[in-house]
């Protein structure tokens, strides 16, 4: 059915990627995912190297399987974890929220496969001329930072565009958006808010629960106006926002960093803090099919099994 065998291209056994979520992707999350059989991945988000070298070095002791390393492209310390990447022998690199052309020489030299998050059929044919083995084609069903087309509608336009491997992210949450994902044409997908709520995730209590009882319709996207648009849980933050976009809107000159302001600090506060009120709440519209708290093996062997009955 699919056109590309990615996890023997990977050496996983299951053709899912564990979505990199800043802040909440780290070692205990990715080393469970990768010795699962998934491909866990730690996500840079926009801490410095120091940080994400821990990371990397602790998820080496959690496992001996392939895991990979996401490059946030809007982060600061950007040059110092590609340079972290190549220097620690990482395998797979998977970029999001930008264009990582500036880097594919690095990583090429480094022997890294490079596997970039494309919101568009042109980010994704530009990406295949650079020499990525892979595209993760992610609709605005997902969770944070996103781009502006359904998964839907997006992946069978991808699939049809590219001669490489491609996998569908936004949406996904069991074997049902697997299979239908595989029927888009993917080869494999990858799955973002499920492992939120995963045993080995780390992130704050408050946070999960907020997942677990979410509702289909909860989430909302802020930063429109700013050019980056975020999805997240609706909250006394996401109405600022709403009251700030209105407002400013209205004025000839908006004053854009009341935006930068409101969002800043936002992700740590939900995540370590567990506000969930005045904290960024990222989180896909599949959140409201998200019920209950297991292991990544549970998790992965739940979709796999389903999945594998459905397609027969
Ligand atoms: O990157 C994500 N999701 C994220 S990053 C993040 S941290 C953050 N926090 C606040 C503001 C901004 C970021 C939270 N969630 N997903 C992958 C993704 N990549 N979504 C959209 C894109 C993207 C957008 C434009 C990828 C490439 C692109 O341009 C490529 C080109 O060729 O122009």
């Amino acid at each position: 059915m699919s056109r590309f065998d990615i996890c023997k291209l990977l050496g996983i056994k299951y053709p899912i990627f564990q979505g990199a979520m800043a802040w909440i992707a780290d070692a205990s999350l990715a080393g469970a995912v990768s010795n699962a059989g998934g491909l866990g991945i730690i996500a840079a988000g926009n801490a410095p190297a120091d940080v994400v070298r821990e990371e990397i070095k602790k998820v080496k002791e959690l496992t001996d399987k392939p895991f990979g390393v996401n490059i946030m492209l809007l982060s600061p310390f950007v040059d110092d974890i590609v340079k972290l990447v190549c220097d620690e022998g990482v395998k797979v690199v998977t970029t999001g929220a930008g264009n990582p052309s500036r880097h594919v020489e690095a990583f090429n030299n480094a022997g890294i496969v490079l596997i970039p998050v494309v919101p568009s059929v042109a980010a994704a044919k530009r990406m295949e001329k650079l020499g990525a083995k892979a595209v993760i084609a992610e609709g605005m069903e997902s969770g944070g930072h996103i781009g502006k087309l359904t998964t839907m509608a997006l992946v069978p336009q991808v699939v049809d565009a590219v001669n490489i491997p491609v996998l569908a992210a936004g949406g996904i949450a069991d074997e049902r958006g697997m299979a239908a994902a595989f029927m888009l044409g993917a080869d494999g997908v990858q799955i973002g808010t499920r492992f939120l709520v995963a045993k080995e995730c780390t992130v704050h209590r408050n946070y999960k629960e907020r997942i677990l009882k979410a509702k289909d319709i909860d989430t909302t996207i802020t930063g429109q106006i700013t050019g980056h648009p975020v999805r997240v849980i609706k909250n006394k933050l996401t109405r600022a926002f709403d009251a700030a976009e209105k407002e400013e809107m209205g004025k000839q000159t908006p004053d854009m960093e009341r935006f930068d302001n409101l969002g800043r600090g936002a992700l740590q506060k939900a995540v370590k803090e567990g506000d969930i009120e005045f904290g960024s709440v990222m989180s896909g519209q599949i959140a409201g099919l998200v019920n209950k708290e297991q292991s990544c093996r549970e998790i992965l062997d739940e979709i796999m099994t389903g999945f594998n009955k459905l397609v027969k």
